[in-house]
């Protein structure tokens, strides 16, 4: 099992002995992205994730098997757990993906239960942004208000640094609150079935609607038997520019290893974008073989790991540029 960052170890530990019982890769990914999507301490993702900038979270999420079988939601307002959801889109219904009020009456049909979604320390997050954060940002330029609701889109802010406690990356660092995260898990079984996972709150405080690359098949993850797994985290504008989790797996269907098709895909979105300070990509991406890597393109990423042997968490096999 792999996950983006230090906060994930958890998630898989919590999913391992199912897998190592026999279960199914699918089943696996979801239980580990339910558990992080569960955890309050966890401030990207499910409940405790950071809202928009209204102050109402909104979640992404997506799982995936192949081509043909994969589900994924986007916008969920009423429900905790996206990537539950996206496994009943794919499962039930001929659609890929399903997107805001509606698929939260989806979750509703399909059983889930509503719950609260914005937890109390993210709410209290949200006060001190709009007190604080959003007063510079105006000042600066770098925000504007629009009928109300705050666009600070524009606003640069530091990237995402896993301090590799497992703990929030934004709660305890709050000038780091414009920064990305996300979930991503890829899970090999023993029968050697391939399954990826991906759940997000998406960037805190974003402008209402905006929809990040994780809920997006090809952009947040993708998982092709024949060829193998990618997920990503970080910017999703930037991810999503050049439908970076499948050009991960392309990568590794042409023939690389795992860490040069991530180092590649990274090399495409610096060549795409002109970078600023608060950017960050990162994947994870394991071969239909076996070969597994992290890469991102600054430092601060972690990835986990967890096998028969336990569980290790390590910095990325490539970082592209030293800042
Ligand atoms: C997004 N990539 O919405 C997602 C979440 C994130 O690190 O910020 N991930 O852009």
């Amino acid at each position: 099992m792999l996950g983006t960052w230090s906060f994930s170890a958890r998630a898989l530990g919590a999913a391992w002995p199912g897998l190592a019982q026999g279960g199914k890769a699918l089943d696996a990914a979801v239980v580990a992205c339910t558990m992080a999507e569960e955890d309050p301490a966890v401030d990207s993702v499910g409940y405790g994730g950071l809202p928009d900038a209204d102050g109402q979270v909104s979640l992404d999420g997506c799982v995936m098997l192949a081509p043909g079988r994969a589900g994924s939601v986007a916008c969920l307002k009423r429900h905790r757990h996206p990537v539950r959801v996206a496994r009943m889109v794919m499962e039930r219904t001929r659609h890929l993906m399903l997107a805001g009020e509606a698929a939260d009456r989806f979750a509703d049909e399909a059983g889930e239960l509503r719950e609260e979604v914005l937890a109390p320390e993210a709410a209290a997050a949200w006060k001190r942004w709009m007190e604080q954060a959003v007063g510079d940002a105006l000042a600066a330029g770098t925000a504007v208000e629009r009928e109300g609701v705050i666009d600070a889109s524009l606003a640069p802010g530091p990237r995402p640094v896993d301090p590799g406690a497992g703990g929030p990356l934004f709660l305890s660092q709050e000038r780091r609150w414009w920064g990305h995260d996300t979930i991503g898990a890829i899970v090999r079984d023993r029968a050697g079935t391939i399954a990826g996972a991906c759940s997000t709150s998406g960037t805190p405080f974003k402008l209402p609607g905006r929809v990040g690359d994780s809920p997006i098949i090809g952009h947040g993850l993708y998982v092709d038997p024949a060829a193998g797994a990618a997920v990503a985290t970080g910017t999703g504008e930037l991810i999503s520019a050049v439908c970076g989790s499948f050009l991960v797996v392309e990568g590794m269907r042409a023939g690389k290893s795992a860490v040069e098709s991530i180092r590649a895909a990274l090399e495409r979105i610096e060549r795409s974008f002109s970078l600023e300070p608060q950017h960050q990509a990162a994947f994870v991406a394991l071969r239909a073989d076996g070969d597994h890597a992290g890469g991102a393109l600054r430092n601060g990423f972690l990835y986990s790991r967890q096998d028969g042997q336990g569980c290790t968490v390590s910095p990325a096999t490539v970082v592209l540029r030293g800042d």
